[in-house]
């Protein structure tokens, strides 16, 4: 064996017998570093003549070639082996229950719901529900929404693609389809509240795309302005737990409802928090009106012999005030910190016999 031979032979040995990246890596610099044997040889090269240089660097550089391809090879293959020992040592069992398990609690939101459900059913209103996903008609149409309406346009409603007959399902914006649906299917006297989830394309401080409402409606005959707002007024001194609470309706617009207002309730901002019952600043609470003859026409409904009034409120807006939770952006943030420290017991279900919170 020449001696070049026997140097491949050392150094093949060397590389079978690496056990990992660091050994590899040594191997490689004492044979091809610097001062490596390999470059040793090389080095001898310049002393030779002409003919011998030739033969001997052609027989040095296929050593070097062979040893280095050798090297990479082992070198991968140490690398592939290092990562599925790792991943075999650091495999999660994700179906195992975690170590600490915070307990649940019910969610201010839906707190909030049951409390005014609670309160609206002591009143003699029913609970309807609706689906999410809505159609023009029960969102916009019936509710004399105009064909050119803000509301229909892609930057305020989530619509979904269009369907092959053209038609575009949408995400409700509001709970009034359920009211729609409601009057479509049953005959006056009607008294429901709508609770449930809403969508709308917006989102910054005050608004989340997704937010809950409750709406109410009630179709009779000879129902009129008053008893709107002694609902209303009813409602929110149960709600806030107050007798003192005080009211002021602001003419607005609604498609929906003719004539339509704003309701503000009497608040006090004084100490750096918002106070309900007390005080001279307002605070708009939620909007109402009577229902448009329009609507109650859309909706199979003779508007000479019934009429009706409508309301809507934002239940997280009303969770967050009675509940003094500053931010909006928190309530659907899922942190359990937070939801550790404003959720409430699952055990302790808002009834007015026992007190609502
Ligand atoms: C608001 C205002 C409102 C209604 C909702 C309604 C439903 C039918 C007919 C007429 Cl089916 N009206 N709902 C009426 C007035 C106001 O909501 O600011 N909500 C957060």
């Amino acid at each position: 064996m020449t001696d070049l031979a026997t140097l491949e032979a050392e150094i093949t040995a060397q590389i079978a017998a690496a056990g990992d990246v660091a050994a590899i890596e040594a191997v490689r610099v004492s044979a091809l570093g610097k001062s490596g044997s390999v470059s040793a040889l090389l080095k001898t090269l310049g002393a030779m003549s002409p003919e011998e240089r030739k033969e001997r660097g052609a027989q040095i550089n296929a050593v070097r070639d062979r040893v280095q391809t050798a090297l990479a090879e082992k070198k991968a293959a140490l690398e592939t082996a290092e990562l599925d020992a790792r991943l075999a040592s650091e495999t999660l069992d994700l179906t195992l229950p975690a170590p600490y398990r915070r307990k649940g609690s019910v969610h201010p939101t839906m707190q909030t719901m049951d409390e005014m459900v609670s309160i609206f059913a002591e009143m003699g209103f029913a609970v309807a529900e609706g689906p999410d996903i809505e159609d023009d008609f029960h969102n916009f149409t019936a509710l004399n929404f105009p064909e050119k309406h803000p509301a229909r346009e892609m930057h305020d409603t989530f619509f979904f693609n269009p369907k092959e007959t053209g038609e575009r399902m949408l995400l409700r914006t509001h709970t009034s389809p359920v009211q729609v649906r409601t009057m479509l299917n049953q005959k006056p006297p009607i008294r429901i509240i709508a609770p449930g989830r809403t969508y709308r394309c917006d989102s910054d401080a005050t608004h989340t795309p997704m937010f809950h409402q409750v709406e109410g409606l009630v179709i009779d005959k000879a129902i009129h302005m008053g008893h709107l707002k002694w609902t209303l007024e009813t409602f929110l001194a149960r709600f806030f737990e107050t007798d003192a609470v005080t009211t002021r309706f602001r003419p607005h617009h609604f498609p929906f409802t003719e004539p339509s207002a704003e309701t503000d309730v009497g608040c006090d901002r004084s100490g750096g928090e918002i106070k309900i019952g007390t005080g001279s600043d307002w605070l708009e609470i939620l909007g109402c009106g009577m229902v448009h003859p329009n609507v109650l026409k859309a909706c199979g409904i003779d508007p000479d012999e019934y009429q009706g009034f409508a309301f809507g409120m934002g239940v997280d807006r009303l969770g967050m005030l009675k509940y003094g939770m500053p931010d909006l952006r928190d309530m659907f943030a899922s942190d359990s910190r937070w939801l550790g420290h404003y959720g409430f017991s699952a055990f302790s279900a808002p009834n007015l016999a026992s007190g609502l919170s």
